[in-house]
């Protein structure tokens, strides 16, 4: 039974027993079958052959392709790897236009290579890069765009695709999120010269530590898959500089076997999106993210918005509350990558042009879901969301007072 908590005075910041006695975490690993993860490990160590172009990998690979419907999947150690490879093959120099409302491996991919990221804002809905604002940041040494899918959500790939093709810009897509989703009915994977998407732990199909560089363009593939593995071509002969980003075969199984349980993840996922939406409806001042339920989703994100003006809660506030009762809900993705180092030092004030990335990092909150989180555990914590709303004014003061050093703690 979940402890209801009908007034602040319940709640654990307050004294009260935790909502829930185990810890939701957004992110927590889904888990395939574990039989068949433990035969395929079983059947690597009888083959000894545990990386390089296992069977494994190949098969992920293969069946990435068809999923996605795209000619090349190159499956990769992370996606940070992945993209850094993307990048490099796909020869960006210079200045590359990326969102700073993003997980910062976006940017820090590019600044590892030597480019130079140019942080642009993002659109109000999708929480992606705006491309009305594109255009401006354009100079003589800007060679790309790099687009985040954040959410899974789908950019605007048509105009990006647009304004690159006018300014003769290549267009990447860091699609880390977006694995399963689809725009206008085409699947991501088949936009711009290439798409990353990472398998990490944390991503609702995981490969423990992974991800997958794919595109449509046969000399781009070749190059990649070069790439990644020290620059060797087909014939044992290194044709190109490269590095070690290749999947091994553990990690390939994990891979097969989360893909054999997709179906189920994106429906336990959607649930418990549908219950969100339905337990925050109508709540003034929160927005939950919505997604297209015309396309593909995976809806591995639950995200929110929260306008302290309205609540009278701000979003850190409402945390704090969420923590305390084991639902470990995060500040995805605060402050907004031009905060942070080494681009706060170089471009201090570049916040002045990223209003609403700014606002975003303030009022976004991603709350726990995956098959580790059940409705009836969404329900209470939406339960206890729009009590901490309904009686924010109590719960400011109090925590104010909680937060005066010296004070001991009363309900
Ligand atoms: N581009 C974008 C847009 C991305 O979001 C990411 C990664 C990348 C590129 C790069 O892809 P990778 O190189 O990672 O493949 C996590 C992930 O480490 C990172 O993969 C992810 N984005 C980012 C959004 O989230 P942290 O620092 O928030 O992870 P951490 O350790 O705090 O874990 C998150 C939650 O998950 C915690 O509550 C604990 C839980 N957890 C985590 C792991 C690893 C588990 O329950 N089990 C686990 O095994 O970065």
């Amino acid at each position: 039974m979940i402890p209801r908590k009908h007034n602040w005075t319940d709640l654990a910041l307050f004294g009260g027993e935790p909502a829930f006695a185990q810890k939701l975490h957004v992110g927590r690993p889904n888990i395939g079958n574990r039989e068949r993860l433990l035969e395929r490990i079983a059947s690597a160590l009888d083959r000894r052959w545990l990386s390089n172009d296992g069977v494994f990998a190949t098969e992920l690979e293969q069946r990435i392709r068809d999923l996605l419907g795209v000619k090349h999947c190159t499956v990769v150690c992370n996606g940070t790897v992945g993209l850094e490879v993307g990048i490099r093959a796909r020869g960006l120099t210079g200045e590359v236009i990326v969102p700073s409302f993003t997980f910062v491996a976006s940017a820090h991919a590019l600044e590892w290579l030597g480019i130079t990221p140019v942080f642009c804002d993002v659109q109000d809905r999708t929480h992606c890069i705006d491309p009305r604002k594109v255009e401006e940041l354009i100079t003589p040494g800007t060679s790309a765009i790099l687009g985040v899918h954040l959410w899974g959500q789908p950019c605007a790939v048509m105009e990006l695709a647009d304004i690159a093709e006018r300014r003769g810009l290549r267009l990447l897509f860091d699609a880390a999120h977006a694995f399963g989703c689809s725009h206008q009915g085409r699947m991501i994977g088949n936009f711009g010269s290439l798409e990353v998407f990472s398998f990490h732990a944390t991503k609702f199909f995981n490969t423990f530590e992974g991800g997958a560089i794919v595109t449509n363009d046969d000399a781009l593939a070749e190059r990649i898959r070069a790439m990644r593995n020290f620059g060797y071509g087909r014939h044992d002969e290194i044709i190109d500089v490269g590095t070690n980003g290749k999947m091994n075969e553990v990690s390939a199984a994990m891979g097969l076997t989360g893909l054999e349980s997709l179906p189920e993840f994106i429906a336990v996922n959607c649930a418990n999106y549908q219950r969100y939406k339905a337990g925050l409806a109508g709540r003034a001042g929160v927005r939950v993210l919505s997604f297209d339920e015309n396309e593909r989703c995976n809806y591995q994100y639950i995200v929110l918005e929260i306008d302290e003006s309205i609540t009278g809660i701000s979003r850190d506030d409402l945390m704090e509350v969420l923590r305390a009762e084991n639902v470990l809900a995060r500040r995805y993705f605060h402050p907004g990558v031009h905060r942070l180092e080494p681009y706060r030092s170089r471009c201090p004030d570049a916040g002045s042009r990223l209003p609403v990335t700014e606002r975003l990092a303030n009022q976004v909150l991603a709350l726990p879901t995956g098959t580790a989180v059940g409705v009836d555990e969404v329900s209470s914590i939406c339960e206890i969301i729009r009590m901490v709303i309904a009686q924010s004014g109590e719960i400011r003061q109090h925590l104010a007072a909680a937060r005066v050093p010296g004070h001991v703690a009363s309900r």
